[in-house]
Formats: structure tokens, sequence, C-alpha cells
């Protein structure tokens, strides 16, 4: 049994009725819908991957899964934790010199944890299409699927540096967009929500694609679970 069929059945047994029982990685959504981030202290966690380490090969392969995840995603969960901490322990002091730094971790450090999390469960190892009213939406707002799937591989291939490419479901307007995000947290739109997130830091492809980051993002879109992202545009319609 792989984790992911360990987890399925382990939570069939232990009565799963307060999950979504629609959801792909029940496990890894509060009650909400949202992406489960912290404990019950309101402290950063850091899940397990959703799937073994292999199981995105050959597309991603498992050392820089492992490694990815491990250190990567891991380190932004204990950056936001000592972050939080330090904005904490700041406040607590007359001396507010040091919060301008802490908010910006912080803010570094949250959004790697967001991203990350978001994009383990956007990946699976089989080809799907978006269908529904995600891809009448995707037709609606950028033509077509491969119209859509062509702008979000562009803009995440162009980034300068590190970053993402984002296709979010952005409320004030109603509409799907495709954002060009550096870093974790910059160059966002307020409000955005993510729903499917491409990791084109050198640490997601370089041991396997070595410089080539074009060839990484096409990979990529063929490991894309769209059942996933039609949950999280489900889910962020309600913000509407
Ligand atoms: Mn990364």
């Amino acid at each position: 049994m792989d984790r992911k069929e360990f987890l399925t059945t382990s939570a069939i047994l232990s009565g799963a009725a307060i999950l979504p029982s629609n959801s792909v990685f029940a496990e890894n959504i509060n009650n909400n819908g949202i992406d489960k981030l912290t404990d019950e202290t309101g402290n950063f966690i850091h899940l397990p991957l959703p799937y073994n380490t292999d199981h995105l090969e050959p597309f991603m392969d498992t050392e820089t899964l492992r490694l990815h995840h491990t250190f990567h995603h891991g380190g932004a969960v204990k950056g936001a934790n000592k972050d939080l901490g330090m904005i904490k322990k700041v406040m607590k002091s007359n001396d507010l010199t040091l919060t301008d730094y802490w908010t910006k971790k912080l803010s570094f450090h949250l959004s790697s944890h967001i991203l990350h999390s978001i994009f383990w469960t956007n990946l699976a190892n089989k080809k799907s299409q978006p269908t529904g009213d995600l891809l009448k939406r995707i037709e609606k707002d950028f033509v077509s699927t491969d119209k859509m799937q062509g702008l979000i591989a562009k803009i995440s291939k162009s980034v300068e540096g590190s970053g993402w490419g984002i296709l979010a479901y952005q409320p004030y307007s109603d509409n799907l967009v495709v954002l060009q995000c550096e870093n974790h947290q910059k160059l966002t739109v307020w409000g955005a929500v993510p729903l499917l997130v491409i990791d084109v830091w050198e640490h997601a492809y370089y041991l396997k694609y070595k410089n080539r980051r074009g060839d990484f993002v096409d990979a990529l879109m063929n490991i894309i679970n769209w059942d996933n992202v039609a949950e999280r545009y489900e889910i962020a319609l309600k913000l509407k």
C-alpha cells in the first residue's frame, strides 16, 4: 500500500466525514477548504507530501522532489515560525527597529509555505484536462485550455530570477488571471486566490533539467492535476 492509499484508507477508517468528500487531497486541507498550514495553536506545520517521492517520475525526479520538499519548503516553514516569533518578541519591547526586517522575512517565508503547499497538490502522475465549470471559465477568460497553458508556461519560463507562474481566481473582478510572481511574494494582486502554481526556482529543476527551465515547465504541463485546480476554483468562487 503506498502512502496515498494508506491515507485514503485511514481517512475512511477514521470517519473522514468532516473533510470535504470530493477533495483530491483531503488530508492537506481544512474543513473550510483551504490548505492546512498551521496546527491548532497557529504554528506553521510542514505536512508530508501527499504521495511518494517517486510519484512524479520521470517528469520530476525523486531526488529533486525529496530535497525540494524537505529543505526548501521545510526551511520556509521553519523561517515563518521564527519570523512570527520575532515579530511578537519585538512587539513586546519598546524598540520597533527590527519589525521592518522580520515583517519582510515573514512575507517571504509564509508566501513560500503557501505556494509550495499548493504546488504539491497541483501535480499528479497522469495527464488530465480541465473539465466542467473550470473549463467553461478558462474558455471565457483565455479562449481555450491550450491558450491558457501557453500563457502560464510563457509567464513561468520568463520569470526574472527566482519565482512562480500562477493561475489565480480574482474575486474582485470575478475572473481568472495569470500572474508572474518574483521570489514568493512579489508582483501579486491583492485578493487573488492561487489555483495552479508553477515553481521555477532553480531548486525545482536544476538536478535533472540543468539550465533548461523551459523543458521543465513544458514537462510539468503533462502532470497538472486539473481535478485539484477545479476543486480550488470551486472553493475560491465562494469569495465572490
Ligand atoms: Mn520551491
